[in-house]
């Protein structure tokens, strides 16, 4: 990525960590409102389903329990106190008692009330129950009742007292129904026609119809249902409520976020001008890890490892900068670091050791850099070193385009310096590009020599990369070896060169010196 595109990212994941957290406590509180206000209207009409079918219970216990027993006569002395027992011990039944054709004969209340004309049915429902809505009794004033009557027997109710369930506004509606013929038996508050029709059949359940939310509840028992309902100004009340809460934590999950992707921008986007300071303070020092020859293990020679010991102490692995430095053009100038750091270390390391060799690692730009030839060519002639002394290690990548990389590689080449493919196995180099290069050494990545001994689909690989090796004439240098089965399979296979912890960790010149006096041959 280019310095100004990662800048416009770090802005996009900002603004994205501010508004991501926020967008998503506003849905969560959304969400939970819509899940209270849907609990409270089922709550409604639950209750008011639970009245409804109590009074049900009721009107039908009255009719067989007054018709039980056909012996006695409807209107009889006995026949009246039983009646008035019963209406006694059931809540909701103000009356029964007995009808003939659309008169009251007699009821609970006495033989007085007899003689009673409460007119036709207004509906007969198919279970044959006659219903007659807003009834007036001669002794009640201003009250209406339903009545009831099924088999000569009537039941008298106040079937307000279904829908009269405590709520928690003014603007609740409820609506007891009879769903198979759409009929309201007692409501509060005004019901829309449609809300019948979504109810009908469905048992319970809710919905949002326009500015309402509505729930509704059918009974398993009886042809009865019920609605309750009120305006979605209370689920804005209860977003509203749930948000207060959702908001602020959204509010400090954000600026966490924000504050994290801004220090990692920050990093970023300093991270060339620490580099630049780096350069200035001489914080770069190298490491150097040996490379042995597998037939007597011999230090044949070492890479040269950059590292990066920042003033507070943390020491900077390439990969965490290189990219970076490759990006800002600033490789040129730590390349050149690199060179001039082997120059003052290679003087006694060749004095000791005239034909050791060290690998010094480029970069792909460093491969399409025309100063680099020079760069190495000089360091060739103030070591007062062979020209095969130098080893450059370049990835697959860089010779990705053969036309970029072939002057450099030309002039390194007629200058004698060797090249070395890096991390073999791990680019997307095709063979037919490195085919155009004559190269000298091929480093085998450590992730295949890990899966040697292991049964990991890549474990089969290494003998291909040797193939390829052989058929390309390139000398093998195997990396990351830990092990000595590793180091026997190796050799087995003929690979000649190998680096890893099993010889030696990268470490400093001078115990480079010191242990290649004393390392096995
Ligand atoms: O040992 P270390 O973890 O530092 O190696 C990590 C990677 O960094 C290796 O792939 C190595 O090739 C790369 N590297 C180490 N030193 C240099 C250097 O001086 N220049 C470049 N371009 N890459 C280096
Ligand atoms: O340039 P290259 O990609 O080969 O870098 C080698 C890297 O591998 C360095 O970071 C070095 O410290 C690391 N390394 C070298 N030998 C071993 C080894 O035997 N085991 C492990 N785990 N890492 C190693
Ligand atoms: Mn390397």
């Amino acid at each position: 990525m280019k310095r100004g595109s990662i800048t416009v990212a770090s802005y996009l994941a900002i603004a994205l960590a501010i508004v991501a957290p926020i967008t998503l406590a506003i849905l969560v509180a959304y969400e939970r409102g819509l899940e209270s206000a849907f609990d409270r209207a089922a709550r409604y009409a639950q209750d008011a389903l639970t009245r409804s079918e109590t009074i049900a219970d009721q009107t039908f216990g009255a009719f067989a329990e007054l018709g039980a027993d056909k012996q006695i006569a409807p209107c009889s002395e006995a026949n009246i106190q039983k009646m008035r027992t019963f209406v006694l011990a059931r809540r909701y039944l103000k009356t029964v008692g007995s009808m003939a054709g659309n008169w009251l004969v007699c009821s609970s209340l006495g033989e007085d009330m007899g003689g009673l004309y409460l007119g036709p049915p207004d509906i007969v429902l198919p279970t044959g129950l006659q219903v007659r809505k807003d009834v007036r009794l001669p002794f009640a004033g201003e009250e209406t009742f339903q009545v009831f009557a099924r088999g000569g027997f009537v039941a008298i109710v106040d079937l307000e007292q279904a829908v009269d369930v405590t709520v928690a506004s003014g603007d609740v509606s409820i609506v007891a129904f009879v769903p198979s013929v759409g009929l309201p038996m007692a409501a509060v508050g005004s019901i829309r026609p449609e809300w019948f029709e979504r109810s009908r059949d469905q048992g319970n359940g809710f919905f949002i119809d326009s500015d309402h939310v509505v729930a509704f509840s059918s009974s398993d028992r009886f042809d009865l249902g019920t609605i309750a309902a009120f305006p979605t100004v209370h689920l804005r009340d209860e977003v509203i409520a749930t948000a207060w809460l959702a908001i602020p934590l959204g509010f400090f999950g954000a600026s966490l976020l924000a504050y994290a992707v801004f220090q990692l921008a920050k990093t970023q986007v300093s991270l060339p001008s620490v580099i630049k300071a780096a350069l200035r303070n001489k914080e770069f020092h190298l490491e150097y890890q040996p490379i042995v020859d597998l037939s007597d293990r011999k230090w044949v020679g070492a890479e040269v490892l950059l590292r990066w010991q920042r003033a507070d102490g943390e020491i900077m692995r390439p990969e965490t900068f290189i990219s970076v430095a490759e990006e800002t053009g600033l490789i040129r100038r730590i390349t050149a670091r690199v060179i001039e750091l082997v120059e003052k270390d290679a003087g006694t390391l060749f004095a000791a050791n005239p034909e050791f060799r060290l690998s010094i690692n480029l970069s792909a730009s460093d491969l399409q850099d025309e100063c680099t030839p020079g760069l190495l060519s000089r360091l060739v002639k103030s070591t007062k070193a062979g020209p095969s002394n130098f080893v450059v290690e370049a990835t697959e990548r860089s010779f990705a385009d053969p036309d970029i990389a072939s002057k450099v590689y030309r002039e390194l080449r007629e200058a004698g310096i060797r090249i070395a493919i890096d991390d073999f196995g791990t680019g997307y180099s095709s063979l037919s590009s490195l085919e155009k290069f004559d190269l000298d050494f091929l480093k085998i990545d450590k992730t295949f020599i890990d899966t040697i001994g292991t049964d990991a689909a890549t474990g089969h690989v290494i003998p291909h990369i040797v193939e390829i090796a052989k058929s390309l004439n390139l000398i093998m240098i195997a990396e990351g070896v830990e092990t000595e089965p590793q180091l026997e399979f190796l050799r087995g296979l003929g690979v000649q060169y190998a680096q890893g912890w099993l010889f030696g960790k990268p470490m400093g010149v001078d115990e480079l010196q010191r242990r290649m006096g004393v390392a096995p041959s």
